[in-house]
């Protein structure tokens, strides 16, 4: 029998039991739940009324931190003038205009953008891209796709795929075929507590060259990796490594994807990560800092030659049979349109270059911390790795989280990382606050 007495209207809900969290220790939650009610700029607000100081810029994406009335302003005006607009066949001036704007953000060459609703979609987008694009190539031979162990790349199947978190594959069954992994690049014993990028193990690269020999390069269509590894634990690329990489997938003609879902817009200091490090892939995932987190949106850039691989055939034909009801959504499109002003007006694409080094020797500060085995940077990233609990891994770095919240602190673990982005508006007395907070929580016998 249903139920149809009415229910009292309540802030927190009493039952929490439907709602299955993503990506969380669930029973856990629902004994001590972890509310969000508000935010503004730097901090949020739980239901019981404690300001709590972003680290982690919600998860890697609030760039321009919270509570932004342009970006809240130009959801409200769109949602109002017009509200969904059929993707397929159909146009928004906005979603043109935000693809124009984003490109000429982003690496010359990469000059055309396809738009989904996350970083999921973005990878898996890409790869298909990939695929389809050596096929109209005459190349249809090439439909291997190499990731990174360690690498995150989302949880669709084809970014499941060529990810290498086990824990993220181990119950999905055989996943995609035809799909190889490089080794990652951490090397603690000679690359701990390091500033910035590792001088060690950027020869690592050269594993490319040996998967190559191992299937031909007839057979590989891409390789993707995030030139930051993010989910993993932050682990960075040693000096030389993304050029290398670069070298060998143009030796051998394979397409070089950049997963910038958390490197975009920003987060080192300049707008995508493959300007920082001066490299340039053939395409580049996006999401998150795209819309400032604020509505699901995804892009995926692709250099002209790509793009214009597709654009053969009769014209009334559809070039690409893909596509998501929501890319380039009009509320989205405004969301990110909003998100765009924000960054331009408050030189927020690059102010992680003047914030850089304030924030190492903040970071680096807490070297002295019981448990604390490396620190690790690069722009407004940080990681802190902390000794394992015997016979307990990641208890210590989850322990640190809770403490951390306890103490108005908000920041990422995963296994015995704790993950540190916070949002690009941060100020030098914010960075103080946050560094003597985790100091704090580093101290209390986690
Ligand atoms: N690629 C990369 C590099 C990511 O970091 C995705 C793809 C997937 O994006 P969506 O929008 O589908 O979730 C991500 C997501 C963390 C953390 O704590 C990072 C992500 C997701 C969850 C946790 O580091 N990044």
């Amino acid at each position: 029998m249903l139920d149809k007495s009415p229910r009292p209207a309540v802030t927190v809900p009493n039952d929490l039991a439907a709602h299955w969290m993503p990506f969380t220790a669930n029973r856990s939650f629902k004994k001590n739940p972890r509310m969000l009610a508000g935010a503004k700029d730097m901090h949020y607000i739980t239901v019981d009324g404690r300001k709590i100081i972003d680290a982690a810029a919600g998860m890697w994406c609030c760039n321009a931190g919270h509570g932004r009335t342009q970006i809240a302003e130009a959801i409200g005006r769109q949602a109002a003038a017009l509200d969904y607009a059929p993707p397929f066949q159909f146009g928004i001036p906005q979603a043109f205009e935000l693809a124009t704007r984003i490109a000429d953000l982003a690496p010359s060459g990469l000059d055309h953008v396809f738009f989904c609703n996350s970083g999921s979609e973005a990878a898996d987008t890409a790869l298909k891209m990939a695929l389809a694009y050596h096929q109209i190539n005459g190349q249809g031979s090439r439909t291997r796709l190499i990731g990174r162990v360690r690498g995150y790349h989302g949880v669709g199947f084809g970014g499941t795929s060529v990810g290498g978190i086990v824990n993220n594959r181990k119950l999905f069954g055989t996943l995609l075929t035809g799909v190889d992994h490089m080794p990652h690049t951490h090397f603690p014993d000679k690359n701990a507590f390091t500033r910035g990028e590792p001088e060690h193990g950027g020869d690592i690269a050269s594993e490319l060259e040996r998967i190559v020999t191992l299937h031909d390069a007839s057979t590989i269509a891409a390789v993707i990796v995030e030139p930051v590894a993010g989910s993993t634990g932050v682990i960075l690329p040693p000096k030389g490594y993304l050029k290398k990489l670069r070298e060998i997938c143009t030796k051998h003609g394979i397409l070089l994807i950049f997963d910038e879902v958390i490197t975009g817009f920003g987060r080192l200091g300049t707008p995508f990560a493959a300007q920082y490090f001066d490299v340039m892939p053939d395409m580049i995932t996006t999401a998150k800092g795209l819309t400032n987190g604020v509505i699901p949106m995804g892009a995926v850039f692709v250099t002209s030659e790509i793009h214009d691989a597709f654009m053969s055939g009769p014209e009334h034909m559809i070039e690409f049979f893909h596509g998501y009801t929501y890319s380039g959504n009009p509320i989205a499109s405004a969301a990110a349109l909003g998100t765009l002003d924000t960054y331009k007006e408050e030189g927020l694409l690059t102010r992680g270059a003047e914030l850089a080094s304030y924030w190492e020797d903040g970071l680096h500060s807490l070297k002295d911390c019981p448990n604390v085995i490396d620190i690790r940077n690069i722009g407004l990233i940080g990681a802190i790795e902390l000794k394992p609990i015997d016979g307990e891994p990641t208890k210590r770095a989850f322990n640190a989280f809770l403490k951390a919240y306890e103490k108005g602190l908000l920041i990422r673990t995963t296994g015995d990382i704790i993950a540190l982005s916070p949002p690009l508006i941060i100020e030098k007395s914010h960075i103080d606050e946050l560094f003597a907070k985790l100091r704090d929580v580093l101290m209390s016998n986690i």
